[in-house]
């Protein structure tokens, strides 16, 4: 009477459903780096090293614990492609009495892991990934016969289910929101935080050996790698930021500041996305905080929303949607992804240095990563699903439940408006306020026209009148579009020829 479980790279918890009630005498667990996995989007190595390192180390601690642990290294002789030949050839020689596995991050493994019952003869048992503090039925219940899925009653609804920063029936301090203190641009006298640091360790060492050889060619710099794989290191990670980052992190939350990749960022979503964090933890840290006085409502609220917020609300809108969400696109968007987004060679500062510091780190933050890297694919008519795919591999704390609604509905607008109340297009101007990128560009932001003129800025008249059958009705976009016919037919055309002209450059 043996079972086996199957744990994958970002289920990393002795909590996970599928291990939660597990004993180390009646089950077996197996973990396999695959080639599947890997190889299924261009992955940056930094995302590729921090799940093998963490992987290793938590089956360790299975070890450590008893249990024993069937562990496919990515270079062990006659390694197998995919979790499925990795279990098929595990189950033709040795016997268990049922497969046990937690629901993935995705619709690819999920209808691979369907097939399973039927492929290998044994009972497979799917539980439900209760590491969130929304599950499937409760978002159901949520979204159901409502007209319009906004994200703010979602909140609302998490803030009285949770009991987070809510006194009694009503929010904390008063409101439920407060990002109208928040999103202040850096001062250039800003003090800047360093970075938490995690040592690497031998385990660490030696995958990044790993990935160094068997990804030579592959995406992005290993160097500055420095995330935390275990549990220690990610409460490490969380008190450091609620000690040294918190405070500010409201403020300068949208705040852009060439070479300072991180600001007063958490960093700890990787860490929550592999299992090493929970969100209720991170959540009441942060409470803590505001209740001790060392950090003040605005930023608290404005943290604890990504998080009970954004985060489940994404997650719910991704198993709502359905498998084909990854490939909705509303505008008709069909260029392909411009080649600069593979290596930060462009003359356009804010891009290059979004796209510098991904491949430099595998991270970006939310500002940077939706109105830079994702407005610019969305002027520019990119193809949704490239710039999804993209998004998938380049960030060390990308899977699909979160990463595609943030990058197919946040960003690019190709659900047609499901997720945000309208395209998050902006000119150079927005960049130019949030950021101080502008400076050291060798566009000007103020010019709209010729040949130094930003192109933001004719690619965001462009993308309005290119989509105007789709997105006049949108009442949020009817003054941008009274200034739009306010112009005249000359400045149109010269706009749209700008555009064009960028566009046959890119
Ligand atoms: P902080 O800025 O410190 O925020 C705190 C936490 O809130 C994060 O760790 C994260 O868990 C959560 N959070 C914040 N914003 C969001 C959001 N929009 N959706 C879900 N959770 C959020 N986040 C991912 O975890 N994985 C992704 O693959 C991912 N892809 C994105 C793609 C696009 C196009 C955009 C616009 C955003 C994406 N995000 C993604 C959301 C956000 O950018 C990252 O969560 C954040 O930058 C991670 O850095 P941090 O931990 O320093 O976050
Ligand atoms: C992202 C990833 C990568 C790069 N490699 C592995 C791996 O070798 N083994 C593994 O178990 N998981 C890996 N993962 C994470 C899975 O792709 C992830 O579980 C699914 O995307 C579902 O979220
Ligand atoms: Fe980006 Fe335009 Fe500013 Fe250059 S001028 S940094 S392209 S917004």
């Amino acid at each position: 009477m043996t079972d086996l479980v199957l744990v994958l790279g970002d289920q990393l918890t002795r909590s996970i459903n599928s291990l939660r009630d597990a004993d180390p005498r009646t089950t077996e667990v197996i973990m396999a780096e695959c080639a599947s996995e890997t190889g299924y989007v261009r992955h940056h190595r930094q995302k590729i090293a921090l799940i093998f390192s963490a992987m290793r180390h938590f089956a360790e601690a299975l070890r450590a614990e008893g249990f024993t642990v069937h562990y496919q290294s990515f270079d062990a002789p006659a390694a197998r492609e995919s979790f499925s030949e990795v279990i098929e050839h595990h189950l033709a020689q040795t016997n268990f009495t049922r497969l046990v596995v937690t629901e993935p991050g995705e619709w690819r493994l999920l209808s691979e892991m369907r097939s399973w019952p039927d492929r290998f003869m044994i009972p497979v048992e799917i539980r439900e990934d209760d590491r969130f503090l929304c599950s499937h039925s409760v978002f159901e219940t949520w979204a159901e016969g409502r007209k319009s899925l906004r994200m703010e009653y979602f909140y609302r609804e998490m803030r009285r289910r949770t009991g987070l920063l809510m006194d009694g029936d009503k929010p904390a301090g008063g409101r439920w929101n407060y990002d109208a203190e928040n999103r202040k641009p850096a001062g250039s006298d800003l003090f800047m935080p360093r970075r938490f640091q995690v040592e690497t360790d031998p385990i660490t060492q030696e995958v990044l050996h790993l990935v160094e050889r068997e990804f030579a060619d592959g995406l992005g710099d290993l160097e500055t790698f420095a995330w935390p794989v275990t549990r220690e290191q990610a409460l490490a990670a969380l008190e450091d930021f609620i000690t040294h980052r918190l405070p500010l992190f409201g403020d300068y939350q949208d705040a852009m500041v060439s070479g300072e990749a991180f600001l007063y960022h958490s960093l700890i979503s990787s860490a929550l996305n592999i299992g090493l964090l929970e969100p209720l933890e991170v959540c009441q840290a942060a409470e803590q905080a505001w209740h001790a006085g060392h950090a003040p409502l605005n930023a608290v609220e404005g943290f604890i929303r990504q998080i009970i917020g954004w985060r489940e609300y994404v997650r719910g809108i991704y198993w709502r949607e359905g498998a084909d969400y990854v490939h909705r696109n509303a505008l008709a968007a069909d260029r392909p992804l411009p080649a600069f987004y593979w290596t930060g060679e462009t003359d356009m500062a804010c891009l290059r240095a979004a796209i510098g510091q991904t491949l430099h780190y595998g991270y970006a933050h939310h500002i940077q990563r939706l109105m830079v890297t994702g407005t610019f694919a969305m002027l520019a008519g990119i193809d949704p699903h490239a710039v999804h795919e993209w998004y998938l591999g380049v960030y060390v704390d990308a899977f699909e439940w979160v990463e595609a609604p943030n990058t197919i509905g946040m960003s690019q607008f190709a659900d047609g408006g499901l997720l945000a109340s309208k395209p998050y297009a902006a000119s150079g101007a927005y960049i130019d306020r949030m950021s101080n990128y502008c400076a050291d560009c060798r566009y000007s932001v103020k010019d709209k026209l010729g040949p130094d003129a930003c192109p933001f800025n004719a690619l965001y008249w462009d993308f309005l009148a290119r989509n105007e059958d789709t997105l006049r009705g949108n009442p949020r976009l009817g003054p941008v579009y009274r200034n739009w016919d306010r112009m005249d037919e000359a400045r149109q055309s010269a706009l749209r020829d700008k555009a064009r002209d960028t566009l046959d450059n890119l």
